[in-house]
């Protein structure tokens, strides 16, 4: 089941963005992401404990210095969108090590963990695409009855509240690269919460 808080929209159709940037943005991820592990078991993750999982990460330091565009879209135009959907005020994470992030899975089987999100907005901005063949596709629904498996094309532009959705990323199919970047945002007026272990899981 979807997110009870859940928009999608696509930056390249609004003119907020080109292909050509899309893929600058990729470009800069797979030049600068280093390898990192996702350990079961912590607060926020579904999966078993001391189970790991391989990706690359471009951590919000990264983003900031090498893809400084995808960090004022985050703070600014994104964060716009978000608040006109939802009708908040938003804030960017007062921490950039976790503000906007990018996840970049490679080769068959790469996937990424089912998990919550405790912060009460993410933002996904979609680099590559995900489909039944690929693989990749983000799915919210732990139990198989009621799974989502989202499609995404490049430049797909999703928000939703995962504080209480299971979500993950579907393994890939192929020899196939996917990226999105992730992105933190907390509620005006709301106490930021962030469990003590997450960014030391994430972040060594
Ligand atoms: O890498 C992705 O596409 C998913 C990331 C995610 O689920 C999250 O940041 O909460």
């Amino acid at each position: 089941m979807l997110p009870q808080l859940f928009f999608a929209t696509n930056v390249i159709e609004l003119g907020i963005l080109t292909n050509d940037d899309i893929q600058v943005f990729f470009d800069g991820t797979a030049e600068h992401a280093r390898d990192a592990r996702l350990i079961g078991g912590t607060s926020t993750s579904l999966e078993d404990a001391g189970s790991e999982i391989q990706y690359r990460l471009l951590d919000g330091v990264g983003v900031a210095e090498h893809i400084p565009r995808l960090q004022s879209l985050y703070e600014n135009e994104f964060r716009e969108i978000a608040q006109r959907v939802f009708g908040r005020d938003l804030i960017p994470s007062p921490n950039i090590v976790n503000g906007a992030n990018v996840n970049l899975l490679e080769g068959a089987g790469g996937r990424y963990e089912w998990h919550y999100d405790s912060n009460p907005f993410t933002g996904l901005l979609v680099l590559s695409p995900a489909s039944a063949s690929l693989g990749g596709r983000l799915l919210f629904g732990r139990d198989y009855d009621v799974q989502v498996a989202l499609s995404m094309r490049p430049g797909d532009l999703l928000f939703f509240d995962a504080r209480k959705s299971a979500h993950a990323v579907e393994a890939l199919q192929g020899a196939s690269c996917r990226a999105t970047a992730p992105m933190n945002y907390f509620a005006e007026g709301e106490r930021i919460v962030r469990p003590p272990d997450l960014d030391t899981a994430l972040y060594g």
